[in-house]
C-alpha cells in the first residue's frame, strides 16, 4: 500500500509561506580633516554607482555631519563595499574611514 503522506509533510509552515529578508547594513562614511574632498566623490561614484551629483551631496553632508550613508546592502556586499573604500584610501595615503552597521 502507498505510504501514508505525513502529518509534517503537509502542514503548512508559516516561516516558508512568508520568507525572511536577509539583514540590511548600511555603509557609512566617517568625516576627517584630511581625505581631499574630490577623493570621497571618487569613492561614492567608483564603489556606489553614485552620479557626481549624488556623490558631492553625500560628501557634503560627510563634511558638515559627520557622517553620511553611502548605501544600504545585505551584509556580504556591506563588507566588500568598505573593504574596497579602505583599500582605495589607504593605498592613496588618505585617512577616510568607512564603516557598516545594521539598517
Ligand atoms: N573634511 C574633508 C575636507 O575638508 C572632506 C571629507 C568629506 C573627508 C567626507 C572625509 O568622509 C569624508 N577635505
Amino acid at each position: 500500500m502507498a505510504n501514508k503522506p505525513q502529518h509534517s509533510d503537509t502542514v503548512l509552515k508559516p516561516e516558508l509561506l512568508k520568507p525572511k529578508l536577509p539583514p540590511m547594513y548600511k555603509v557609512l562614511l566617517l568625516n576627517d580633516d584630511f581625505t581631499p574632498m574630490e577623493f570621497v566623490v571618487e569613492c561614492l561614484e567608483r564603489f556606489f554607482n553614485k552620479s557626481r551629483e549624488q556623490a558631492t551631496q553625500i560628501m557634503l553632508k560627510v563634511h558638515t555631519e559627520g557622517v553620511g550613508v553611502c548605501g544600504i546592502y545585505p551584509q556580504d556586499i556591506a563588507e566588500t563595499k568598505m573593504h574596497h573604500v579602505l583599500n582605495f584610501a589607504q593605498e592613496s595615503q588618505h585617512p577616510l574611514q568607512c564603516i557598516i552597521e545594521i539598517a
